[in-house]
């Protein structure tokens, strides 16, 4: 099967160069796609690295960049990333051969022992998140705010969600398990980012536990 890594950017430019040469020498045969909305140089290396580049202008926010980069990819697998180098891109065959054998979707989560590059607040509130998840959805879940997942290309084109506003990845995560799909976990590791943080804490929690609420009507 088919595999593309679709990442989305805003201001990545001190680490695209990094994240891309880590994943082309993990899975060298992949598509590289990058949905971005940057103002600094992150487009330009990464198309001069042989990146498939869509820009999104004016910036719309990480949920209409990451809906885009899971629905254009052009692989049967897609495999979400950060492009700040916080995740172990050299866990992605782990993701790949998950889907391989079955999966829908493998849910890739930092949170099964505490990440030491976690604010300690942010930590809670994802324990918080992860465990509203079980009580309302029944899903065996420690992070429903993970950006690294594989998902089968096909779940995806038969899936709808509300691409606009905050916390998109828990409406990716709840409503295919919702549906019946295949849904999987593995633990990795999270490293410190390069560069600034985009998350604005208090309208993503808000949004966290609205996708929630609202995902309960789903079946
Ligand atoms: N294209 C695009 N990418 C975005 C936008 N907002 C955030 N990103 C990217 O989405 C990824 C996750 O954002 P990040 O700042 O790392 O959030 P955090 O991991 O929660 O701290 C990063 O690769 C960002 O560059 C946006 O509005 N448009
Ligand atoms: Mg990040």
């Amino acid at each position: 099967m088919k595999v593309t890594v679709s990442m989305i950017t805003l201001n990545e430019e001190g680490a695209v160069a990094k994240v891309v040469a880590d994943i082309r020498r993990v899975v060298p045969d992949a598509e590289i796609l990058i949905v971005d909305s940057s103002r600094d140089r992150t487009a330009e290396v990464a198309e001069e690295l042989g990146c498939r580049v869509i820009k999104q202008f004016p910036p719309k926010g990480y949920g209409p960049a990451m809906d885009r980069a899971v629905r254009e990819a052009g692989g049967d697998i897609v495999v979400t990333l950060d492009c700040d180098d916080t995740y172990p891109v050299e866990d992605i065959p782990k993701l790949v051969h998950l889907i391989d054998a079955d999966f829908d979707l493998v849910n890739a989560t930092r949170l099964a022992k505490r990440p030491k590059a976690m604010p300690f607040a942010n930590y809670i509130a994802n324990r918080v998140f992860a465990w509203t998840a079980r009580l309302l959805h029944g899903i065996k879940t420690t992070e429903v705010h993970s950006g690294m997942r594989a998902y089968r290309k096909s779940m995806i084109d038969a899936i709808e969600w509300n691409a606009n506003g905050p916390a998109l990845p828990v409406d990716m995560l709840i409503i295919p398990h919702r549906r019946g799909y295949r849904v999987t976990e593995i633990p990795i590791e999270y490293r410190e980012r390069i560069g600034a943080s985009t998350l604005q804490r208090f309208r993503s929690t808000l949004w966290t536990f609205k996708r929630l609420w609202n995902a309960r009507a789903v079946r």
